[in-house]
């Protein structure tokens, strides 16, 4: 049987426990008490709608029935593809309640990236908006359905179109009146989430965050932000991002009882009108979108001056970049965020001084996160040094959901997380990231797969062999390069190559932004593809 959730060991756990960090108490827990403290006041709202904590409560209660009569259970996994929306919120409580566990995918995955979300998670259903940003969701889920037969829901925000079976979202709540729900369906050592990991090897990872220790990242995250009641989160990035969500993002704003906003584009115009507008204190962007706020900040007339925190992660921010944002934003903070799906979160502190707010991304938010510096050998560098960063701590999953052999590679025997970043810790123990030695390219935050995206190109007939390499680039921060060897004759090019990706249903950011033909593949004296050499024709 694989395994879903890697525990941590029985010392660890009531470690956490006595500490504090785990409470015990589970999310639908979390809302009632929320609704408690702070019922009238505005919970979330978007360009339609707007929703107190109580309302939210109602409103998932009812969606949590209207599951529960189509015939989801407790443990059940659901795909989750939405925008940001209010109905995001009310349907992940609504899920949580019932014990199903949401699946987090990304709005540009395609058929490649749902089919196996779905497959590798067992998914019994799927929740989509019915078109977004010019793309029928519709088509996509049926595509997938066809394939995944274990799919058995799929639920349209919007209008779901003609297709057989599929049910609108609004629909959910009439279709539970009558139902009465068990009373708790879940507990706080459980899986609550499963996020989406970035990525090293072939098909992407899930990572299961239980209640416990989610819920303990986006409160430590908040209290490092200061959030409070009078606190306004603007959602500028996807919501369904561990970082938009929970770093402390939409969960770690409401735990503070504060409201969050939830911004439809992360256009810097549009999003200064809900700064002013909603008084908004604190939003995070990554560092792709740095530029174009930078720019729109000198020239805005929209009133700033609510903002306290101007949180940016992802990938790394360039030190010169992090110092116009100090600037241009005052009296706005400046707060770096190194974060990872996977658990670990680093945050720069709102009182740190200049230098440290440009140089560095942050340091760990608990005291109880582990840090390892350490060499190939996995001993510890000296101080100051670069190596590549191990953790484990009180958030930081233990293992991969149902990947027994990636998770012997990826994590030390005694439990560390082998992040595959490398980092330098300075005295004050904060970390300046410095490379990588994984096999990812990070694309303005977006990561990529290298082998994953081969796989894919291997694939095309006019290819004998291929390499995904990131090349450093000023907007994105790094773009990826395909170095193609041609099976016979001329190689395809770019453009054949992103329509051949296209249609084998590929999330369009993996496609290379340049394709390199090459005669041969450099080899390491292992017989591996050089990827080093290759990088470096590319510096
Ligand atoms: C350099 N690399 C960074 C940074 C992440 C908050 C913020 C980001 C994520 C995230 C997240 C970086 N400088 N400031 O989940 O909660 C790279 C590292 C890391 C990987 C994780 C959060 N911030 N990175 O980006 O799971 O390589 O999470 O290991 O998508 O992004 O990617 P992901």
């Amino acid at each position: 049987m694989p395994v879903d959730l890697t525990e941590w060991p029985s010392d660890a756990a009531e470690g956490y426990r006595a500490a504090g960090y785990w409470t015990g108490a589970t999310y639908p827990e979390f809302l009632a008490e929320l609704v408690q403290r702070h019922g009238e006041r505005t919970a979330v709202l978007d360009d339609r709608m707007r929703l107190s904590f109580r309302e939210l409560d109602e409103q998932s209660a009812a969606v949590a029935r209207g599951l529960h009569a189509l015939g989801i259970r407790a443990g059940e996994r659901i795909l989750v593809q939405l925008p940001n929306r209010a109905e995001f919120l009310v349907l992940w409580f609504a899920l949580v309640r019932i014990g199903a566990v949401p699946v987090h995918t990304q709005p540009g995955h395609r058929r490649s990236e749902i089919t196996h979300l779905a497959e590798l998670s067992g998914a019994s259903g799927y929740v989509i908006p019915d078109r977004h940003d010019r793309f029928d969701h519709r088509r996509l889920a049926a595509e997938v359905r066809a394939e995944c037969p274990a799919l058995r829901h799929v639920i349209v925000l919007g209008d779901p179109g003609g297709e057989p079976g599929f049910i609108a979202f609004s629909e959910l709540a009439g279709l539970g009146a009558g139902t009465v729900l068990p009373e708790r369906a879940a507990n706080a050592g459980e899986i609550a989430v499963l996020l989406l990991s970035g990525g090293t090897t072939g098909k992407p990872k899930l990572i299961p965050r239980t209640h416990d220790d989610y819920r303990y990242n986006g409160v430590a995250a908040a209290a490092v932000c200061e959030l409070g009641e009078d606190s306004v989160y603007l959602a500028t990035l996807p919501i369904s991002f561990n970082y938009t969500w929970n770093c402390p993002g939409v969960l770690g704003t409401l735990g503070a009882g504060g409201t969050v906003v939830l911004a439809g584009n992360p256009d810097p115009g549009y999003c200064f009108e809900l700064i002013e507008r909603h008084r908004v204190t604190i939003t995070a962007i990554n560092p792709q979108l740095a530029p174009v706020w930078l720019d729109e900040v000198e020239h805005t007339s929209a009133d700033l001056s609510s903002l306290r925190v101007l949180q940016i992660g992802s990938a790394r921010l360039a030190d010169d970049t992090a110092r116009q944002v100090i600037e241009r934003f005052e009296p706005a903070v400046l707060q770096q965020v190194f974060g990872m799906a996977e658990g670990l979160l680093n945050l720069t502190r709102l009182g740190d001084d200049r230098e440290t707010l440009a140089t560095t991304q942050g340091k760990p938010i608990s005291v109880a996160d582990e840090i390892r510096v350490v060499d190939p050998e996995d001993n510890e560098v000296a101080a100051g040094e670069p190596g590549e960063l191990l953790t484990r701590g009180p958030y930081t999953l233990r293992g991969y959901y149902r990947a027994e052999e990636h998770n012997a590679k990826n994590f030390t025997p005694d439990g560390f997380y082998r992040t595959g970043d490398l980092v330098r810790r300075t005295e004050s123990g904060h970390l300046i990231v410095v490379g990588r030695v994984k096999d990812q390219i990070n694309r303005g935050g977006e990561k990529i797969a290298a082998t994953e995206v081969e796989g894919h190109l291997l694939a095309h007939p006019g290819i004998r062999s291929v390499a995904l390499v990131g090349a450093p680039d000023t907007d994105l921060g790094e773009r990826s390069v395909a170095f193609v060897v041609a099976q016979h004759g001329d190689a395809p090019n770019r453009l054949e190559l992103t329509k051949f990706l296209e249609q084998r249903g590929i999330a369009a950011y993996k496609a290379p932004d340049r394709v390199e033909h090459i005669e041969t593949m450099p080899l390491t004296p292992l017989g591996k593809m050089d990827k080093k050499a290759l990088a470096e024709r590319l510096a």
